[in-house]
């Protein structure tokens, strides 16, 4: 079995995890720093948010050089430190590629390459992903697409040289120990070179277009020339199984985000459907699944379960952030217990080990683009993308100076890594304990039969796991193994998960 198959990966946002140079900007001195932690959490691999110089438009996700480092950050070389460290406690590294677009700060779009982007004389009827005309008007009066923000425009990929240009990046970080890529918005880079209008009924001129495949067939190839296999990670927002899984073969990508089950709402009968579905679209073209619960670009899990509407959708992040924490804390612990239970590779958000809630970060000082193209109406990402709190009563707690890159509430001072660590019953100690306990499950799923409201399950090896979404507490039998909650009289209570250990 390969490594990915049934890895925890660490997802590590660099501007936020941690600060090594005291500036309140996270780097890649706070990550060497933190290394150990990161290993003593019990992961096996590290995904970077981009880390490449950029016009700090989109968090990153407009790159000007793929070659080195934001110089906020660190330098090429203490990337280059960075992967061999993390490799000798056992963890391996993926970088963040981004097909769909480059900055507008780039050389191709600065020396006015117009071939490599898509110009026209006139906008289509195309929306932004952010919301919006994705046209801006040049000079001459010619407009250029961006699918995402204006500091974004979309790269022409019938251009010869930006497939070889992609190539070439996957070999240069390959080449420097990345263990694989994540390929952001995978499904978005190639367009119907028409352009037309996108009309009800006509096929999509921009999503999913059957041209991609051939496109990572190649970037596969490259994947596969080196002697320890490098994989591709792809973020394929498609809500049809069929659709997702045609990018999962032998000689294309080798895993995809589960988005199904991140929006999936805290309902037993959804979940089941969710995890059902996931399993059967993975079992033909026998690639892992994956079990993701938040990310950088998704409203905190803890948030997300104590509203009335647990489902993740952008259009409910408009709503606000009304949320029961101890309700979400108590759910997105259970949670915990079932992704790591489930087959396949599973996703830890920086702060998800903690339980941070989603901040609701003050309207200027927010940064990301969604919410000012949204006109202020979406609070946009950043409120799970705040510094990590390590240690201390109040901000920066630990994290380089006050001010930060992005601000920190008050009250914080008991999901710290400091008053978190070693402390029976915190989150940071459940997220030890189910990661190390995930090592024992193998093999395929059976579910048990069990009340409404209560998800059971065992695997081919390892304990069974029992998740009470019921509005009473179950019995169940065994001996319980881990639990994400106390027990009440011997019954699991509801919103609990446990492992459970019997002789069925
Ligand atoms: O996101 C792709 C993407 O389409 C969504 O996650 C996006 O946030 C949403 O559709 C907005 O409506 C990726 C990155 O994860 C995200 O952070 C970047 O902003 C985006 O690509 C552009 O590179
Ligand atoms: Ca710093």
């Amino acid at each position: 079995m390969s490594w990915y198959e049934n890895a925890a990966i660490y997802q590590i946002y660099p501007r936020s995890f941690a600060d090594g140079n005291g500036d309140g900007i996270g780097d890649l001195a706070g990550v060497r720093a933190h290394l150990k932690y990161l290993a003593d959490l019990g992961v096996d691999a590290l995904w970077f948010n981009p880390w490449y110089p950029s016009s700090g438009a989109d968090g990153g996700y407009d790159v000007i050089d793929y070659r080195d480092i934001d110089p906020e950050y660190g330098t090429l070389a203490e990337a280059e430190k960075l992967i061999a460290e993390a490799a000798e406690l056992g963890l391996r590294t993926i970088v963040d590629i981004v097909p769909n677009h480059v900055s507008h700060l780039h050389p191709w779009f600065v020396d006015d390459r117009r071939e490599l982007f898509w110009f026209r004389d006139r906008p289509n009827n195309w929306v932004s992903e952010f919301g919006g005309s994705p046209w801006t008007q040049v000079e001459d009066g010619s407009w250029y697409l961006h699918l995402f923000t204006a500091e974004q425009p979309d790269l022409n990929w019938t251009h010869p040289a930006v497939r070889q240009e992609h190539e070439d990046v996957l070999r240069f970080w390959f080449d420097r120990g990345a263990a694989g890529v994540r390929i952001d918005s995978a499904v978005l880079p190639v367009k119907d070179p028409a352009l037309p209008d996108l009309l009800d009924g006509e096929p999509h001129p921009f999503v999913d277009r059957d041209e991609l495949h051939d496109i990572y067939r190649s970037w596969r190839q490259v994947a596969d020339s080196y002697d320890e296999p490098r994989i591709l990670v792809g973020e394929l927002w498609l809500p049809d199984a069929a659709r997702f899984a045609r990018y999962l073969r032998p000689d294309e990508l080798h895993t995809a985000f589960n988005l199904d089950f991140l929006a999936c709402p805290w309902d037993a009968t959804r979940l089941r459907e969710s995890i059902d579905r996931t399993l059967a679209a993975h079992a033909p073209v026998d690639a892992p699944a994956t079990w993701v619960l938040s990310n950088h670009d998704v409203t905190r899990v803890v948030t997300r379960y104590g509203r009335k509407d647990t489902s993740f959708s952008f259009e409910a992040k408009k709503v606000g952030l009304a949320t029961d924490l101890e309700l979400g804390t108590r759910r997105a612990r259970a949670a915990a217990l079932l992704a790591c239970a489930l087959p396949g590779a599973v996703y830890v958000y920086q702060g998800e080990e903690l339980g941070l809630p989603e901040y609701e970060v003050p309207a200027d000082a927010i940064r990301d683009p969604m919410h000012v193209r949204s006109g202020g109406v979406d609070p946009g990402r950043d409120g799970c993308r705040i510094p990590l709190p390590w240690s201390g009563g109040g901000p920066p707690y630990g994290f380089g100076a006050t001010p930060t890159w992005l601000p920190q509430p008050a009250g914080w001072e008991n999901l710290t890594v400091e008053a978190q660590d070693g402390t029976p019953g915190s989150m940071l100690t459940l997220y030890r304990e189910v990661l190390r306990a995930r090592r024992e499950f193998r093999g395929g799923l059976r579910w048990l039969d069990a009340d409404g409201g209560v998800l059971a399950f065992t695997r081919d090896s390892g304990p069974g796991c029992v998740v009470n979404l019921s509005d009473a507490p179950v019995a169940f039998d065994g001996e319980v193994v881990l639990a994400s909650g106390p027990l009440e009289d011997g019954l699991l209570p509801v919103d609990t998960a446990a492992y459970i250990r019997n002789d069925l």
